[in-house]
């Protein structure tokens, strides 16, 4: 993944010293891009081990429109334990824009499948998850926002776009706010998952993962953890392999998912900011 790698060192090199919300400091540029060809494998970060788990647990949740973390818990997945409520709620987060957006009973998965299905030159098929009338109201905590019908968290991936050329189906993804040791290894693997799911159910190859970023950047307490990171070699990429008897994006279950040839460098731990 030398597209990792490249970002991790053009922000060590490039990037502003900024802070952030969450007082811990960043080194962070504004506008940046990744291409991943999924042909050439699965782009799962291999120079440190990633928990494959929790995000195909998390990405099945958003699929579901679920925005209770009952199910990640119930599944061991922790990583979005620090934002919700007492009830384990997130209020109206990815998983509700996307298969209700605004409470308005707009599934906007099921209408991109339609359109990828029955006229793929189109140049709308869109997903937002970014919808400004339930941002936080940022002197608030995280579960006062919940109690007034707001987003624990404003979305990080805010939105993406597929496209479909030569018989292969690409994606490209916004994230408005990118944290590259932690989130954006996460963020990867899950649309570039997303897209061979998306894919299979429409009748395509899979082809490009795109990756735009706003505001990407290294807390300063990752430093130490990117270095170490950089100075590993990375290794070829694994395959990703999905049960083909899967015909609806709303039916994958986490067995069907199979993850072959990752031997990746040992884990890095970092603490997330919130
Ligand atoms: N906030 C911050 N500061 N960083 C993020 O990446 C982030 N997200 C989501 C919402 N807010 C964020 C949550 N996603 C981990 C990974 C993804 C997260 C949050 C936390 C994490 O701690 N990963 C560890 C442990 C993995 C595990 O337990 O499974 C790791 O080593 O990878 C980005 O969308």
């Amino acid at each position: 993944m030398k597209q990792y790698h490249d970002l991790v060192k053009h922000v060590l090199e490039n990037g502003n010293e900024k802070g952030d919300r969450t007082g811990t400091g960043t080194k962070s540029v504004f506008g940046y891009q990744m291409r991943f060809d999924l042909s050439e494998g699965f782009p799962m970060v291999t120079t440190k081990k990633l928990h494959l788990k929790s995000i195909i647990y998390e990405l099945l949740w958003f699929l579901k429109g679920d925005t209770n973390i009952d199910y990640l818990t119930e599944n061991g997945v922790k990583i979005w334990n620090e934002w919700a409520d007492e009830n384990g709620d997130l209020g109206p987060v990815y998983g509700y824009q996307w298969r209700n957006w605004n409470g308005d009973d707009i599934d906007q998965i099921k209408e991109i499948i339609e359109t990828l299905k029955t006229n793929p030159n189109s140049r709308r098929m869109l997903v937002s998850a970014w919808n400004p009338s339930v941002l936080p109201d940022t002197s608030k905590s995280f579960s006062e926002n919940v109690a007034n019908g707001k987003a624990a968290l404003p979305p990080c991936h805010a939105f993406f776009q597929f496209y479909v050329a030569n018989g292969k189906l690409s994606c490209q993804l916004y994230q408005r706010s990118a944290d590259i040791f932690l989130g954006v290894p996460f963020n990867i693997a899950s649309y570039a998952l997303f897209t061979l799911m998306m894919a299979q159910v429409c009748g395509y190859e899979a082809g490009d993962f795109i990756h735009t970023f706003g505001d990407a950047h290294i807390y300063s307490n990752h430093f130490e953890q990117v270095e170490l990171q950089l100075s590993r070699d990375p290794r070829p990429l694994p395959k990703m392999i999905l049960n083909p008897e899967v015909k609806d994006i709303f039916d994958f279950k986490f067995e069907d998912f199979t993850l072959e040839d990752y031997n990746p460098h040992p884990h890095i731990k970092g603490k997330v900011a919130i």
